[in-house]
Formats: structure tokens, C-alpha cells, sequence
């Protein structure tokens, strides 16, 4: 653990001007254009940065990468890696035992304009062991961006072969969104409203200010709420955020100066925007809410903060962030835990942790063995980097090993299950037991790699695997419809 004695500066330095002065916000007051520069705090103290106290849990924090250029979006491989797309272009890997990085490819025709435009989301196939497919949305002129898919040449470590799924996506110079997440053989990305356009996002005969949803060829999906539409759910300003659990999909959307949001993801939900900001509740809103579908966020910050990557924790490693939404956060430089209710509908708890630590975050990663990745965001356009930057920080429970942390050992399907839920695991399973939310066990049978759970009450309950000891081997939270 490193300590740093002395001063510690705060400093707010107005840029000039710097007209998306909440990330993206044309309405935003801008005191900014005053050239001046505010002296915030003036510490005369010992400033400890390195770990988090949970209260049980101490994290502890340590920056396992540095000198890399806006750092967008880090992703779990199949392959036991973390991916990251790079602002320029660049994709790399990092092993997460060894820290170290290769660069995998550079994508060539990746155009960089306003506001930190470039290459942004990346996201592995689910069957990427097999073919070495992944997803990447990027800007390649000043007006339009596309997602494209690459297969990965194992023998050479380089990218090749890349086929277009989505062309010609209108681009702007800011409010491009950009998080992919992809669900059996969909896949799902959010992009915003290109910034200076705000009623495309309820124009449905485009497709910005959107959550798409399509094939993985790119092809339009028979069942979308609109046939022929990609448009899976509409009315985003600028998504930055989006991950699945718990049956659900969640997304972070920067507002204007006000009403940054999480959303739950519907198929054919309206979100409101440009009409309606945050939750509906002036009358203007009310109606318009009423009369369109709309879908209130389960959170919301006011003043804004710009929350941008986002990733949900369900892991025994952190006990304290078990079933929370994680959200890197940019302008405010902090990051937030969500603490959400027992089905993943409501956020119960906020809590903000590293502020003025990293600076600006783009995204958080969690990985199976419970380790959580953050990574800065300091060389866009707002960033004040330091010589180090920018950075991807670990952040882990020291108390436990690496090898001690409780490994993803099984995968449980489908969230929410119906029926049955299918258990795969290569683990010596000999029993299972269900436990529902009043610690009741309502199932116990030898393993079975399928289980009926159709006389179940609709709900959330405890799947829990163990071994021929009874001791447990891992458990797992599922959703029963
Ligand atoms: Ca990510
Ligand atoms: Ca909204
Ligand atoms: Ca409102």
C-alpha cells in the first residue's frame, strides 16, 4: 500500500470553451468561459489512494497499466483475457495474471473529430473460442460510424477478415453512445443522438438515440417490437453504458445538466428523450409519458455526473458489491456502486468511491474471479492527464488469492428461466439445492444437469452446486418467471 504526504491539490480548470461542458450537454450553464482558475482545496495532509475500505472488505487498488490513449471499452474473453479498444484504433489484450498487454491490431481507417470520436465498444462472440469473432463500433468519417466484425488469427495474434454488420450509422460529433452487449445470437448496442440532432431519438424511421437490436450477421430480427425496424427501444440522448444480468438489460445514459440515468432495457420502451428528462413528473412530461410508453430510469443523478461504462457485480470476492451495478464515471471521477433490490429492479443504495483518485473513468470491467478493472479516460478531450495516463487499475480483495476467489465454475440458463434451468459445468457436481429469498431450501436433489423448477413461484432464488461432500462449490442467483 503506497501512501502520498504533503499537499494535495485539487484544482477545477475551466477549458475555453468547451461547449459539451457536462460531456454533452448543449444546455448546460457554462460558467466554464470565465478564464479563471478555481483553487478548490488546499490539503495539508497524508492522502492515502490505494485501497477502498468496504468496511469487511479493504480493496485494494493497483494501477496495472499506464501510458495507454483513451482506453474505451474492456471486455471478458472467452479466451481469459481482457480486450480493449483504444480511442485511435488500436485493439490490445491483457493477460489479467500477468498484466501483460499485445497489441492485437490497429484498425486503419478509424476517424478521430469532436469530442473524443473514434473507436469506441468491442465485444467478444460468445462462441469466440470456436470462431474468434468479435464486434467493434467505430467512427471511420466525420458523419458516420459502423460496426464491424473481425475474426481473430490465433497463430498470428492479429485481426483479419473484416465483414460490415451495421454500415453508414450517422455519426456526430459528440453523443455517439456505443456499448455492445450480445445475448445468444443477438446482439444489442445503444447509440445517442449524435449531439446536435435531439429529435432523431424519437424519429423511428432512424436509428440514433436508439438501442438496436439485430442478428449477429447484422440482418434485422423476425421477432423486433417493429418489423423490419432494428429500433429495439428509443428516446437515449447518449447511452454510455450497458450490461446484462439478472434477465435484464441495464443502461447509463448521460443527461443534460441534469438527470443522468440507469435504465432497464424493454423491447419497444420509449425513454423519453428529448421530451422527457429523468423520471416523468412535470405535466409537460406526465402527458407526453403517458400517451408514449416511456420507461422511467431506476436511478438518476442530478446535477449530471456523466456515467459512462458499466458492469454488474455478483461475485463472493466483494461480498459488499454482491448484486450491484458498477458505473466509471467521468465528469464527477469517481466510481459508483448501485446496490440493487433481489431482482435486479431497483437500485436500494448508492455508494461513490475513488473520487479525484484516477480521474475521469470510461469503464469498469468485472471478471470471474471477482476482480474489478477500471480504466481512465484522461487524454479525451476534457481529460487533464497526468504523464502516466491513461491507466487501467485493478481492484481486488487481497484477503483472498487469486486462486481462492470463487472462479465462475458453472453456467446456469436461460435468466429467467421458465421451466427448466440447464446447468454446464466441468466441476465434480453431486448435489443441488435452491434456496428462495427467505433462506427457505425449497429444491435438493442429486445433480442434475437439468432441473424443473416449473411449479416454482415466479421469483428470485439461490441455485446452490456442491460437491460429494455437500460442501459448496459455487452459487448462483436465478430468476424464475
Ligand atoms: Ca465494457
Ligand atoms: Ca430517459
Ligand atoms: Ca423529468
Amino acid at each position: 500500500m503506497s501512501k502520498q504526504s504533503g499537499f494535495f491539490i485539487i484544482f477545477d480548470i475551466p477549458l475555453i470553451p468547451k461547449p459539451l461542458s457536462s460531456e454533452c450537454s448543449a444546455n448546460q450553464p457554462t460558467p466554464n468561459t470565465m478564464k479563471k482558475i478555481t483553487l478548490l482545496f488546499i490539503l495539508f495532509t497524508s492522502f492515502t489512494y490505494s485501497q477502498i475500505n468496504l468496511g469487511t472488505t479493504i480493496l485494494q487498488n493497483t494501477v496495472v497499466a499506464s501510458n495507454l490513449n483513451v482506453p474505451w471499452d474492456m471486455v471478458y474473453g472467452p479466451d481469459g483475457w481482457i480486450w480493449f479498444t483504444e480511442l485511435s484504433g488500436n485493439i490490445k489484450r491483457m493477460n489479467p495474471t500477468t498484466y501483460q498487454i499485445q497489441q492485437v491490431f490497429a484498425i486503419s481507417d478509424v476517424a478521430l473529430f469532436g469530442f473524443s470520436v473514434g473507436l469506441h465498444s468491442i465485444q467478444l462472440h460468445p462462441d469466440f473460442n470456436t470462431n474468434h469473432y468479435l464486434y467493434v463500433h467505430y467512427a471511420y468519417t466525420n458523419t458516420t460510424s459502423k460496426i464491424v466484425r473481425y475474426e481473430y488469427d490465433v497463430a498470428n495474434n492479429t485481426l483479419i477478415n473484416p465483414t460490415i454488420i451495421l454500415n453508414a450509422i450517422p455519426a456526430g460529433v459528440s453523443h455517439n453512445g456505443s456499448r455492445i452487449v450480445i445475448l445468444g445470437d443477438k446482439l444489442f448496442i445503444c447509440l445517442g443522438d449524435t449531439y446536435n440532432n435531439a429529435p432523431t431519438a424519437q424519429n423511428t424511421a432512424t436509428i440514433n438515440g436508439k438501442v438496436l437490436r439485430m442478428n449477429l450477421d447484422g440482418s434485422i430480427p423476425s421477432d423486433n417490437p417493429t418489423p423490419g425496424s432494428y429500433v429495439y427501444t428509443m428516446g437515449h440522448r447518449n447511452p454510455q453504458g450497458m450490461c446484462y444480468a439478472n434477465g435484464r438489460i441495464y443502461s447509463s445514459e448521460h443527461g443534460t445538466s441534469a438527470n443522468d440515468e440507469v435504465n432497464i432495457i424493454e423491447p419497444g420502451r420509449n425513454y423519453g428523450w428529448p421530451t422527457v428528462e429523468g423520471v416523468c413528473n412535470t405535466a409537460a412530461e406526465i402527458t407526453f409519458c403517458n400517451a408514449n410508453n416511456v420507461k422511467e430510469p431506476i436511478y438518476s443523478w442530478s446535477p449530471s455526473i456523466a456515467p459512462a461504462g458499466m458492469d454488474y457485480y455478483q461475485n463472493a470476492a466483494i461480498p459488499e458489491w454482491d448484486n450491484s451495478l458498477l458505473v466509471a464515471v467521468l465528469k464527477n471521477k469517481v466510481l459508483i456502486q448501485l446496490k440493487l433490490n433481489a431482482d435486479g429492479s431497483q437500485v436500494t443504495q448508492q455508494n461513490i468511491y475513488l473520487t479525484n483518485t484516477y480521474g475521469r473513468l470510461r469503464d469498469v470491467l468485472v471478471i470471474p474471479d471477482g476482480r474489478v478493472f477500471l480504466c481512465t479516460s484522461n487524454r479525451d478531450y476534457a481529460g487533464s492527464p497526468i504523464a502516466a495516463d491513461d491507466r487501467i487499475i485493478e481492484l481486488k480483495n487481497p484477503a483472498l488469492s487469486i486462486g481462492q476467489i470463487n472462479e465462475t465454475k458453472a453456467t446456469v440458463y436461460p435468466v429467467p428461466s421458465d421451466n427448466v434451468i440447464n446447468i454446464e459445468s466441468n466441476y465434480d457436481i453431486k448435489f443441488v439445492s435452491i434456496i428462495n429469498m427467505d433462506g427457505k431450501e425449497v429444491y435438493a436433489a442429486k445433480y442434475s444437469s437439468k432441473v424443473d423448477v416449473s411449479g416454482f413461484a415466479a421469483g428470485t432464488y439461490f441455485l446452490r452446486l456442491l460437491d460429494g461432500d455437500k460442501k459448496l462449490v459455487e452459487q448462483k442467483r436465478v430468476l424464475v418467471k
